[in-house]
């Protein structure tokens, strides 16, 4: 009887502790896409694992569309500490953090294998580390896709096909360099203002991933897509650190393992809907073509120089590390050609670029 007594002792101050270090809290969590996309099933997911892990102590107020503005708006408010948590595009981080630009690198990643190996490994956890003296906390990266473009003018067969197209791209330098170089005259818009920009022909196309030119409904207002797949987009799910600093060891844990749940569940269910959406983007009248390869080998020529630039951006060491990383991946010896001592020479000469074409 007494064991049984001091047993029952036990669990209550073990829950009295637990209950102690998880306090019941409400967390704004803000997204740009609408609830039924694939980003908001996926903080959907989250929301129900944090409940879960918390005995129902911590909850996502889960706030989507871009209510509670765009990315940029929303970074703000976590750094100021008036909002807690957010997911939203690596793009439009790099203005606080210029190595998130890494990302932003055109045919970087061939894979979304690959993708996976570097967010998840030293590389990506050192990026997202940076975030930190910005007053951020990266927790994990899930899944935007690999980035496609459509059009309603005319459809993209071949390089020369970008000139004067009115392309919208993120509020992001990369991306306007990129897209201009290609001949685009590319106008950085948020998230939020692509659909009316598209309805009022303010633009002529725009690029993203399947499954969000499926959810968001661009095939109502585009009606080519052309399959480039010219960059892997990830989003990265952010903490105020203002914020996440006070809370306690077991509900930062909480918190982590959720995020940690949230990526994989996040990442295989895109993926399987992103196979799908090709089909139901036909079915909905887009016509689809694919670029042939050596149209898309001509697009990664033109856009050499911005290899160049990205590697000043994040700087040599993150640069490198990312190219031996890629070579170990492709089972290629680091080569001693790189982008970075490219920067450093008189800019001749050939080098791999992580996306395993040469640029000259
Ligand atoms: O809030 C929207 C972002 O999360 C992301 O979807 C951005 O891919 C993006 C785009 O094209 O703006």
């Amino acid at each position: 009887m007494r064991a049984l007594v001091s047993c029952i002792a036990l669990l209550a101050l073990c829950f009295s502790v637990f209950a102690q270090e998880i306090q019941p809290r409400v967390i704004r969590f803000g997204y740009g896409l609408d609830e039924q996309s694939n980003q908001g099933r996926a903080v959907q997911f989250f929301a129900e694992q944090v409940a879960k892990n918390s005995s129902g102590r911590l909850r996502l107020r889960a706030i989507g569309a871009a209510a509670l503005g765009p990315d940029v708006q929303m970074q703000q408010a976590l750094i100021r500490g008036s909002q807690e948590m957010m997911v939203g595009s690596t793009a439009t981080l790099v203005g606080i953090s210029q190595e998130m630009a890494l990302w932003d690198t055109p045919f970087l990643f061939s894979s979304a294998a690959e993708a996976d190996a570097i967010l998840d490994g030293p590389i990506g956890r050192k990026i997202m580390d940076r975030l930190q003296e910005k007053g951020l906390v990266g927790l994990v990266y899930w899944e935007n896709g690999f980035r496609n473009l459509t059009t309603d003018t005319r459809p993209v067969r071949k390089l020369e096909d970008f000139n004067g197209l009115r392309l919208r791209v993120m509020q992001n330098e990369i991306y306007l360099k990129s897209f201009n170089l290609l001949g685009a005259n590319a106008t950085p818009l948020p998230f939020s203002e692509l659909f009316p920009a598209l309805e009022s022909k303010l633009v002529d196309g725009q690029e993203n991933p399947y499954n969000t030119i499926l959810s968001s409904r661009f095939f109502e207002v585009q009606k080519y897509l052309s399959i480039t797949n010219h960059v892997y987009s990830p989003w990265v799910m952010l903490a105020s650190k203002k914020w996440w600093d006070q809370l306690s060891a077991d509900e930062q844990k909480v918190l982590r393992d959720a995020a940690v749940a949230s990526r994989d569940h996040e990442r295989a269910y895109s993926r399987k809907e992103s196979v799908k959406a090709v089909a139901m983007l036909k079915d909905k009248g887009m016509l689809v073509n694919e670029l042939p390869a050596r149209e898309i080998e001509r697009m990664r020529e033109r856009l050499c120089s911005i290899h160049l630039l990205i590697a000043s951006n994040v700087g040599k060491e993150i640069w490198q590390e990312t190219q031996a990383a890629l070579g170990q991946l492709r089972g290629r010896k680091p080569g001693n050609g790189n982008i970075a001592n490219l920067a450093a020479s008189s800019g001749r000469g050939q080098t791999d670029s992580p996306g395993g074409a040469p640029c000259r």
